[in-house]
């Protein structure tokens, strides 16, 4: 109790009192604070008010796109007629507003304050606005997220949210090559991932088993390399126009796509669409396994770059983000030399269309640009090579595969999954620090986390969700939140409000026994 005591002086001090290490269960939950926000807000004071948001409420926003996703969503759920005014003079109801805001929220950041009278949400950035609705709609009942009218009350408590990111770089990664999803499977991944203020969507576009993105001066490369999938079944892929839809979509939920083309392995797609790729002009059969490290691009042949500038060129005009995902995972068909060369001539390439690089860490190995960001994926906590890469001003961004990855199983009965990295239940996703995981990998290093979701055994939007919820708004924590919220008690409180959500939303989660699901959820 005294230890309790000197805690919760310290935490108001910081003003963390209600941010997740004490809320819920002692005297921030008597202050009226709940514990229900995920990402925990690196601070919320309570001031014991209530606002109830009634059928007269009004709306105003000084950014049109983010108040009619709100108003969306509230006139949906509520059922009220909630008139939205765009740059009004006075504030409405709930007002978000692009002044006022501290300079502590930086790009993405917000300021919430709750009275009797309403809310307002203060950023400097459309960004922040958009991450304080999604706090706000967490201070609101779970029936809010309906897609149609729910009884309330609508209230939300009274206090002020002052909150901001960690890590810039908080993504998630889909695998639409090993299995093909249609471009309403991924738009609804992006509105999942919005709730819990993740900003990267990684499309992993190409691997052995489909090609998912129409060249036009490759075409066989969709028509052909995209033609099947892990399975056999039909595969897919997006047409130019499907993938700008793609990316727009995300740009409206402040979210920025990083395209992945993996190269000079995982290519069995491209080497099966042109036959003067293969070093032996003869293109192999289409492959719909699961086996890794088989193919390569040819190195030595020239041809190979005119491929790669041009397949590069036209998805770095598609692309309005900074990074190009190259892969550069698992070459174990590319010796170490030609390896090295071939990151080398691919890195100048995709410099030349003006974008940064990004590939997994295994391309620490090789000599890189100073702009290249490393995708940490290994299972270990040290990695010399990319602490040698960080110790020379690499960003790395971290996705430790018996953590982050997305298609571990839970258990060993979780049907769906792969099992390589380990099993990943929901408290073991939570509990590691990525600015203090990899030895020399550090602070100032990590741009971030990644949660990558691999689609060998995944078929369906339902089995998505089942893999990323409630892993995926763990992680999203890590990206988001001080470290010094961090605490794992209070994590799975908040884990378990968002229960009746994913129920009011048709999101399929896994129910975690580590987890107290309120009932009915
Ligand atoms: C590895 C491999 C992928 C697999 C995945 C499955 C990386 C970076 N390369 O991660 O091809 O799909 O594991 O978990």
């Amino acid at each position: 109790m005294r230890l309790r005591q000197t805690l919760t002086t310290l935490l108001a001090a910081l003003g963390l009192v209600g941010a997740g290490l004490l809320a819920g269960s002692g005297p921030a939950a008597a202050a009226g604070v709940p514990n229900t926000v995920v990402p925990v807000p690196v601070s919320v004071v309570s001031d014991g008010s209530t606002f109830t948001l009634t059928s007269t409420a009004t709306l105003t926003s000084d950014d049109a796109g983010v108040g009619g996703y709100l108003a969306g969503i509230l006139r949906a759920s509520t059922g009220y007629a909630l008139p939205l005014t765009v740059n009004a003079p006075g504030p409405g109801s709930i007002a978000l507003q692009l002044s006022g805001a501290p300079g502590s929220v930086g790009a993405e950041g917000y300021q919430l304050t709750t009275t009797a009278t309403g809310v307002v949400v203060q950023a400097q950035q459309p960004a922040g606005l958009f991450h304080g609705v999604q706090t706000l709609l967490q201070l609101l009942p779970p029936a809010v997220m309906g897609s149609t009218v729910q009884p309330g009350p609508w209230t939300v408590p009274g206090g002020t949210v002052l909150d901001y990111p960690r890590f810039a770089y908080r993504g998630a990664m889909l695998d639409v090559a090993r299995h093909f999803f249609t471009v309403t499977q991924v738009k609804h991944y992006i509105d999942e991932l919005a709730l819990y203020k993740v900003n990267v969507l990684h499309l992993h576009l190409s691997d052995d088993q489909g090609w998912r993105i129409a060249v036009n001066s490759w075409p066989n490369l969709a028509t052909y390399g995209g033609s099947t999938q892990v399975g056999g079944g039909p595969g897919g892929y997006y047409t130019q126009a499907d993938y700008a839809a793609i990316v727009s979509y995300a740009a409206s939920r402040y979210m920025t796509v990083v395209p992945e083309i993996d190269m000079p392995g995982h290519t069995n797609a491209a080497l099966a669409s042109y036959a003067q790729l293969n070093c032996n002009g003869v293109a192999p059969a289409l492959y719909t396994g699961t086996n890794v490290g088989f193919s390569s691009l040819c190195v030595p042949l020239p041809l190979t770059y005119t491929f790669i500038d041009q397949v590069i060129g036209e998805l770095a005009a598609l692309t309005p983000g900074p990074y190009l995902h190259i892969g550069g995972d698992e070459a174990s068909s590319t010796t170490a030399s030609d390896y090295a060369s071939f990151l080398g001539q691919v890195q100048q390439i995709v410099a030349a269309h003006g974008k940064t690089v990004v590939g997994w860490h295994d391309i620490t190995h090789t000599t890189l640009q100073p702009s290249a960001v490393a995708q940490f994926w290994g299972t270990t906590t040290s990695d010399s090579a990319v602490a040698a890469a960080a110790a020379g001003g690499t960003k790395v961004i971290m996705s430790p595969a018996n953590k982050a990855y997305l298609d571990m199983k839970y258990t060993h009965k979780t049907k769906l999954g792969q099992t390589w990295a380990g099993l990943i239940e929901v408290n073991t996703a939570y509990g590691w620090d990525p600015g203090n995981y990899l030895t020399g990998v550090t602070g100032s290093s990590v741009q971030g986390v990644e949660g990558p979701l691999w689609t060998e055994t995944i078929v369906t939007s339902a089995d998505i969700d089942y893999m990323a919820f409630p892993r995926l708004p763990a992680l999203a924590e890590l990206g988001w939140s001080p470290w010094s919220t961090h605490n794992v008690t209070a994590f799975d409180q908040r884990l378990a409000a968002q229960g009746p959500r994913w129920r009011t939303m048709g999101v399929n989660y896994y129910h975690s026994t580590q987890i107290s699901w309120p009932s009915g959820s």
